[in-house]
């Protein structure tokens, strides 16, 4: 808005327009254009961060502009490196924390100060608490203003903000320091537990000049940025042996599994061992859910019944009833193996016997090298077991599939999108949503590792088009977005960005008129509609052809897997407006057990 440009502290925009003018030297320098010819070459901090970021080869920014950060996007841009602009910073954040979790280099958004920050705030909290690699660059006001509380324009302490919610929080005072502040921003984000970092960089910064050579004196390239976390030989010895003991083992493969990129190490150790195994959601892929030793059919009786689970990369939360309780066939108690990165994950919800420090590549090729001729499989009355329940479920499941109820229902319109999806595991599938992502997590096959991107360890919803966007950018593969109604409205104003770049992302929007389900009533009778409910017949298609995008809509499972299809050939911006019938589904999807007032009501 003009009004708040012109607010603006004049400085910035003087010396930024001077660094515009400036040409690439090997780091890019201010030409002196106001003294002689004699004069050093100098940088500034625009360019220094630009250059510390290219010399670690990280070469996108998801942001949004706003002083200083216009003149940040617009040299970065002008110096080859992509940045992709946003409608609302949490979902730049959003994307640029999936391209972590996607590479394993941390993924840059940029915001400006306060309001922007804030946004960005939250994607950088979920990329911390889901373990994604990421860094929030806020431009910040005068420290001498912000710290006497004086009312500088977007006034925020936003380093002190940010440190309860990242892994870690740097702000940087001297244009000297910038490539040590971008180093040690970088190894925070990735190595160890990989989380958000931020990092506060005042307008006042990015405006010092310094001398050329000093400035490139001062860049750092991060050498081993992720280093290999060995894990102690008795802690291997250890494990193999509960491992051997068992009668009943399993295997819980977590995100962190699939981070890790030890794809063929751990399809190894199943595929050795024997081993029944459990993909957490975005662990899926990491083998084909279509393996025989998949236990996704047979979930409920594997975690109950087995005697010992090896864990790798995944935490006992929530997720998984923090390990304890009937979900885990209580009052038999159970032991576990950790393998985790994080030693202080280890008896975080229950007591682990044998915990396996180390990043996942060397704790998985360590087991390996112990499984030998000697290590016998498991019993066939424990497979046996599983795959008699596995096919019994399947079968139940194929029946519900195989329905055609009109209108549709999530089942229905899941079926039409696994069949097309099976014929494209390249393509990465987001997700969110309540029973939207409950179903289409059981129900959607995944065929390749990191190509399932959801709401994750908080259950939040929001992440959909910031994941759409990055995921698409990262990979330059096509994505299709299946999103509950209410999920997509946190983000579906980005329909415009994907719009922008031409992002190959077709958005399946399950409309069945409200948060969960469209059929709830006002308990007062008054004219308001009920807290979950939506418009009627609401065409969110139409939302995507205000920008160029293409948009169907579509009532039955033949019109869904047409358009898919169509959309995906095409590579264009699509989005599927799937009509789903208002009354299925249940509240809350399946976390009814979190929502006692309405799991009373429906009593
Ligand atoms: P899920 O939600 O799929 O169960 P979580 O996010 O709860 O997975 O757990 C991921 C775990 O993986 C975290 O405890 C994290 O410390 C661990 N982790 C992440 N990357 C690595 C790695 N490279 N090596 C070892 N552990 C890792
Ligand atoms: C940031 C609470 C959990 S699921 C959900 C909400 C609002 C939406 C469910 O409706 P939707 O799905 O998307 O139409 P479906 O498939 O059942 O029809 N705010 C945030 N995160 C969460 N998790 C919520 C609110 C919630």
């Amino acid at each position: 808005m003009a009004s708040v440009l012109t607010a603006e502290p004049p400085v910035t925009a003087t010396v930024a327009d001077d660094t515009l003018k400036a040409k690439s030297r090997g780091v890019s320098t201010l030409s002196a254009s106001h003294g002689p010819d004699t004069q050093p070459e100098l940088t500034d901090g625009f360019h220094l961060v630009i250059d510390a970021l290219k010399l670690n080869g990280l070469d996108t920014i998801f942001g949004l502009v706003g002083i200083p950060i216009t003149d940040l996007a617009r040299l970065a841009q002008g110096e080859g490196m992509r940045f992709i602009g946003f409608r609302h910073e949490q979902n730049a954040g959003n994307a640029a924390a999936i391209a972590g979790y996607m590479t394993q280099k941390p993924g840059i958004c940029m915001t400006v100060s306060a309001p922007g920050f804030l946004n960005g705030l939250t994607a950088l909290a979920n990329a911390t608490t889901n373990c994604f690699p990421m860094i929030l660059i806020s431009g910040s006001s005068e420290r001498e203003i912000v710290d006497l509380q004086q009312g500088d324009y977007e006034e925020m302490d936003q380093l002190n903000a940010a440190k309860p919610y990242a892994k870690a929080a740097y702000r940087v005072l001297h244009a000297e320091d910038i490539g040590i502040g971008i180093a040690r921003a970088i190894r925070a984000a990735v190595s160890g537990r990989p989380g958000g970092v931020y990092l506060d960089l005042p307008a006042k910064l990015l405006a010092q000049t310094l001398d050329a050579a000093h400035g490139k004196r001062s860049l750092v390239r991060v050498v081993d940025a992720v280093p290999r976390q060995i894990p102690a030989p008795d802690s291997v010895a250890r494990a193999l042996e509960l491992l051997k003991s068992a009668k009943r083992p399993l295997i819980l493969l977590g995100k962190g599994a699939a981070y890790a990129q030890a794809d063929a190490d751990i399809r190894a150790l199943v595929e050795k061992t024997g081993i029944p195994y459990l993909p957490m959601s975005m662990a899926k892929g990491l083998l084909p859910d279509t393996h025989p030793q998949s236990a996704s059919a047979a979930r409920s009786f594997v975690l109950a019944e087995a005697d010992v689970v090896l864990l790798i990369g995944a935490r006992l939360n929530w997720l998984l009833a923090h390990g304890k309780g009937k979900t885990w066939g209580a009052p038999t108690s159970k032991q576990f193996i950790q393998i985790d990165i994080s030693p202080t994950e280890i008896d975080s919800n229950v007591a682990i016997a044998a915990p396996v420090i180390g990043d996942i590549g060397s704790c998985v090729s360590a087991l390996l090298a112990g499984i030998d001729s000697g290590f016998a499989k498991p019993a066939a009355e424990w497979t046996g077991a599983i795959s008699e329940r596995r096919e019994k479920n399947l079968a139940k499941m194929a029946v519900t599939l195989a329905q055609n109820p009109s209108p549709m229902n999530f089942h229905s319109a899941l079926r039409a999108i696994r069949d097309v999806l099976k014929t494209r595991p390249d393509i990465n599938v987001v997700n969110e949503g309540a029973n939207t992502l409950d179903y289409a997590r059981s129900i959607i096959d995944m065929y390749e590792p990191r190509k399932r991107f959801d709401s994750g360890t908080w259950g939040i919803m929001g992440i959909g088009m910031g994941y759409a966007v990055g995921a698409a950018v990262v990979s330059g593969l096509p994505v299709v977005a299946i999103e509950g109604d209410s999920a997509f409205g946190f983000s579906g104003m980005e329909l415009e960005t994907i719009c922008r770049y031409e992002l190959p992302v077709c958005t399946i929007v399950f409309n069945n008129n409200g948060v969960y389900r469209g059929t709830d009533v006002n308990l007062s009778g008054g004219k308001d509609v009920a807290p979950t409910v939506f418009i009627k017949g609401a065409r969110y298609d139409k939302m995507i052809e205000a920008f160029g995008g293409i948009g169907y809509n579509v009532t039955t499972p033949a019109e869904m897997t047409a358009a898919l299809l169509e959309a995906i050939a095409s590579g264009k911006p699509t989005l599927i407006n799937a009509v789903i019938d208002e009354a299925a589904g249940t509240e809350s999807g399946r976390l009814t057990n979190l929502n006692p007032q309405s799991a009373a009501k429906k009593k």
